[in-house]
């Protein structure tokens, strides 16, 4: 038996711990995930104004930005019961969607793409061959040998220094990579096209929400005007001409290069449709509410809301957010104290963040499986952990009889000459996440032609003012705003007691997919999907990266401070 230690895990927000022991056969049969890294803006929520929440809320993260923006003020409003208008609402889903386009492309491209694709055998690859794939996949223009010629000769500048930068410390040449060298060569072309194209995508959120990362929000609606004379505001008629070019550049980009990518890579990676499922449970808060119904009914959701249990897509089990008896965190294994004691979970209205280290110090030695090991919570449903993210909402989708999706879904799997149930793995999770973009960049148009249809109308109203003030709020009030964040369902609990914060409690994706055991034992989805796993060479553990990262691991928003002595650890050992 002997330990693959990972940590940190790169290509990751945030900091992580992966803890392998295999066996004599250098396959897993057991995993430990660990946030290393300790955050406190929970805490530091305790006695400000709601309204304010949202702007520092959203600093748990600048990956997914935007989304702790959106689950807080969505959780005041709920408090308040604060209806929005329309506008707002199809603005807020414009920006949520973007989020999604713009996050899945930067994670397929730079932060998963070089876990199957070898930029050093790029350098082999034969430029014309590589014009003639491209032109095989789709119309997109830059297709030519000249170009792709250039993009090698770029590559070999990089190689040939000495000094792959970003590129440094890759496990090129491990046998696991099997593209031929022109698909890396197309991908790698990709990898510094996604730069310049998430460059671009992110003007939608400036548009709308004033800058990006981070942008602006405001409880009670959207904090943009809608005009009608040009140069009187961001989204007067020249800015929503400029929001519409975000649209279908974005557009392009996911179904000429995202999307037959993903097809290409995933064909000579098949066996990975048989490896990295997870716990087998998946759960959706839902989004993209219809603009006249709202989030609150969430009966008319474009993701739907549920749970799905031991991967039987038969029943959709409903989720209730404010039942104390559904979502609750266990801090069993974790470096917390509750007042109740360390094995009752508690639901987040009543939920606490009293940190209280207990484990290794330096040099640190490993991590011990019976005790606290991760600063992250272990979220559970009724007892059970789920995974969320990408995959469960493509499988939410799909078992409520969404066309488009199981046309996409069923098509692609034809293609690849897999079934439905190779969805349960690492190669599903990834594929999920394509899928899901390309639905949600359809209807970005959608929303964006009910926004012009509504002004048409002469509605303009963004902002609804009658609720602003806390002159007008009960004296206790407690609410919650759900989202789907890019790595999936994230809510924040509120506790609001005469105009301030009395609690806040975010609970947030890559805790329910990172999180370590619970009382019961229950491992969370990144230890159940690492099992099983065979590693070829316990010192390139390059099979652990694969299934991690395509959960899309984001640990700056899972344990939501820093370190105490900021220490960063990095080490791969192997004992
Ligand atoms: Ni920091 Fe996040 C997303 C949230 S993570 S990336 O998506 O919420 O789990
Ligand atoms: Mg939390």
């Amino acid at each position: 038996m002997s330990t693959v230690v990972i940590d940190p895990v790169t290509r990751i927000e945030g900091h992580l711990r992966i803890e392998a022991e295999t066996d004599q056969n250098g396959t897993i049969t057991r995993a430990l995930s660990s946030g290393t890294m300790l955050r406190g803006i929970e805490n530091i929520m305790i006695g400000r104004d709601p309204r304010d929440a949202w702007a520092i809320a959203q600093r748990i993260c600048g990956v997914c930005t935007l989304v702790h923006g959106i689950a807080s003020v969505r959780a005041v409003e709920n408090a308040l019961a604060y209806p929005i208008p329309p506008n707002a609402e199809l603005i807020r889903n414009l920006m949520i969607g973007a989020q999604f386009i713009h996050d899945h492309v930067m994670h397929f491209y730079h932060l998963h793409a070089l876990d199957w694709v070898d930029v050093v055998s790029a350098l082999s690859a034969d430029p014309a061959a590589t014009a003639h794939l491209q032109q095989c996949l789709s119309p997109w223009p830059n297709n030519s040998t000249a170009y792709f010629a250039d993009v090698k000769q770029r590559l070999s500048g990089f190689v040939g220094s000495g000094q792959l930068g970003i590129f440094a410390n890759g496990y090129w040449g491990h046998p696991e990579y099997k593209l031929p060298p022109e698909l890396n060569l197309l991908a790698f072309a990709h990898y510094l096209e996604a730069l310049d194209w998430q460059r671009k995508a992110s003007r939608l959120h400036a548009l709308f929400g004033g800058k990006n990362p981070h942008p602006n929000f405001i409880v009670g609606g959207a904090p943009v005007a809608l005009d009608g004379k040009t140069g009187k505001t961001a989204l007067d008629s020249t800015g929503r001409v400029l929001v519409k070019t975000v649209i279908e550049d974005m557009r392009r980009f996911v179904e000429q290069v995202y999307v037959p990518d993903t097809l290409a890579i995933a064909r000579y990676y098949k066996d990975w449709s048989r490896r990295g499922e997870g716990v087998g449970n998946f759960m959706t808060y839902g989004e993209f509410p219809d603009p006249l119904s709202g989030v609150d009914d969430t009966s008319r959701l474009f993701v739907p809301r549920g749970v799905i249990l031991n991967r039987d897509l038969s029943t959709i089990h409903p989720v209730d957010l404010d039942d104390p008896a559904q979502v609750q965190e266990s801090v069993s294994h974790s470096w917390y104290q509750y007042g109740v004691g360390q094995e009752q979970p508690l639901h987040p209205y009543a939920g606490e963040t009293r940190p209280n280290y207990t484990g290794p110090q330096p040099p640190y030695a490993n991590l011990d499986m019976d005790q606290a090991y991760s600063w992250l919570k272990s979220p559970r449903w009724r007892g059970q952990p789920m995974e969320v993210g990408p995959l469960a909402r493509v499988l939410m989708l799909y078992a409520s009889g969404h066309q488009a999706t199981q046309t996409l879904v069923d098509g692609a799997l034809a293609e690849l000459k897999l079934p439905l149930t190779a969805l349960y793995s690492t190669l599903g999770r990834v594929a999920a996440r394509t899928f899901e973009t390309k639905l949600i960049a359809d209807q970005m148009l959608v929303w964006y032609g009910q926004l012009i249809g509504n002004l048409r109308g002469g509605d303009r109203a963004t902002h609804n003012d009658d609720l602003f003030y806390p002159a007008s709020w009960p004296a206790s009030a407690q609410g919650v705003g759900y989202t789907e964040a890019p790595r999936g369902a994230l809510a924040h609990w509120v506790v609001i007691q005469d105009g301030r914060i009395a609690n806040y409690q975010a609970v947030v994706p890559t805790t329910w997919n990172a999180g370590p055991r619970d009382a019961q034992g229950q491992e969370g989805p990144y230890e159940a999907a690492l099992r099983g796993h065979p590693l070829l060479d316990p010192k390139q553990p390059i099979e652990i990266l694969r299934t991690i990262h395509s959960f899309d691991p984001c640990l700056a928003c899972a344990v939501h401070l820093v370190d105490p002595d900021g220490e960063s650890l990095l080490r791969i050992t192997v004992a």
